[in-house]
């Protein structure tokens, strides 16, 4: 099992002066790097390759929607972007060696129109999904499409309608990200949906409540880690977590005010608390 973090915590584009911070994450005990992938040509994908093979890092990216590219939108050349923004993310991970592209990638996170999604958006997502997933399975990558609570979208908001999703598109280059954080907010019983997605959760984040320091919060780890380990996953278990050094995103993630002392220390803890727990599991 391989335990990895999101460096959203220093950068929203992984460039040449991150060198060190993959280093450090490797010297703090990680084995795996999720790196952001806002606009696919906003990082040095295959120099942070080189680095990452040196160092024996192995490595997953996360997206966003970019509000252009809009997989349900009624535009259909809004549709189009959104399909080629996917496509775009997919040949970058295949540049720096990333098995898993994972996300909400299915419209922009933060976009709200104060109603449900439609039958219509649905079939939209998921003709995208299927387009996008047989472009991965091309290069190598899985998929991994993540439902965020309500206040993020209003599209997928539960492990259950992202498994509803995945059958319908129904590719093994397409699976569900399971986030503990977004579960702790919209899962009746947040350890339960784990056992439920089963053999269809492709990436787990692993997110405090507060999105602070794992296991420094409330979500209950010592039953999280047994339900995911008795699905058989064997995917990264990536730390995610927000703070306030970004402006952009804090503001996408609502965070304001400190919930760690340093990053180094939410990074140190982190790798322990998942160590142990999983060990333990
Ligand atoms: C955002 O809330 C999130 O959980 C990230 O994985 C980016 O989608
Ligand atoms: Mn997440």
């Amino acid at each position: 099992m391989k335990i990895g973090i999101n460096v959203l915590l220093w950068t929203a584009a992984a460039a040449e002066e991150h060198l060190g911070l993959l280093g450090d994450i490797r010297t703090w005990g990680y084995e795996s790097v999720e790196l952001p992938m806002f606009a696919p040509d906003c990082s040095p994908w295959p120099l942070l390759a080189g680095r990452m093979d040196e160092l024996g890092l192995s490595r997953t990216a996360v997206t966003v929607m970019p509000p252009e590219a809009n997989p349900i939108s009624d535009d259909a050349a809004v549709r189009r972007a959104g399909i080629d923004h996917l496509r775009s993310c997919i040949d970058a991970c295949a540049q720096m060696g990333a098995d898993v592209l994972c996300g909400p990638m299915y419209s922009p996170c933060g976009a709200l129109v104060g109603r449900g999604r439609t039958e219509q958006e649905w079939d939209l997502a998921v003709e995208c999904l299927r387009r996008a997933g047989e472009h991965a399975s091309g290069a190598g990558v899985t998929l991994a499409v993540e439902a965020l609570n309500r206040f993020e979208t209003y599209f997928l908001n539960c492990a259950a309608d992202a498994a509803r999703l995945v059958d319908e598109v129904g590719l093994p280059s397409v699976g569900l990200l399971f986030d503990t954080f977004h579960a702790n907010i919209e899962e009746k019983d947040p350890v339960g949906a784990i056992g439920a997605a089963g053999g269809r959760i492709a990436h787990f984040h692993v997110s405090e409540n507060d999105r602070g320091t794992p296991g420094e919060g409330h979500v209950p780890w010592d039953r999280v880690f047994p339900a995911l380990k008795a699905t058989g996953y064997d995917g990264a278990l990536t730390v995610e977590a927000f703070g306030r050094a970004l402006p952009e995103v804090a503001a996408a993630t609502c965070i304001w005010r400190p919930t760690f002392p340093n990053a180094q220390h939410l990074a140190t803890s982190a790798v322990r608390h998942i160590r142990d727990g999983w060990s333990r599991s």
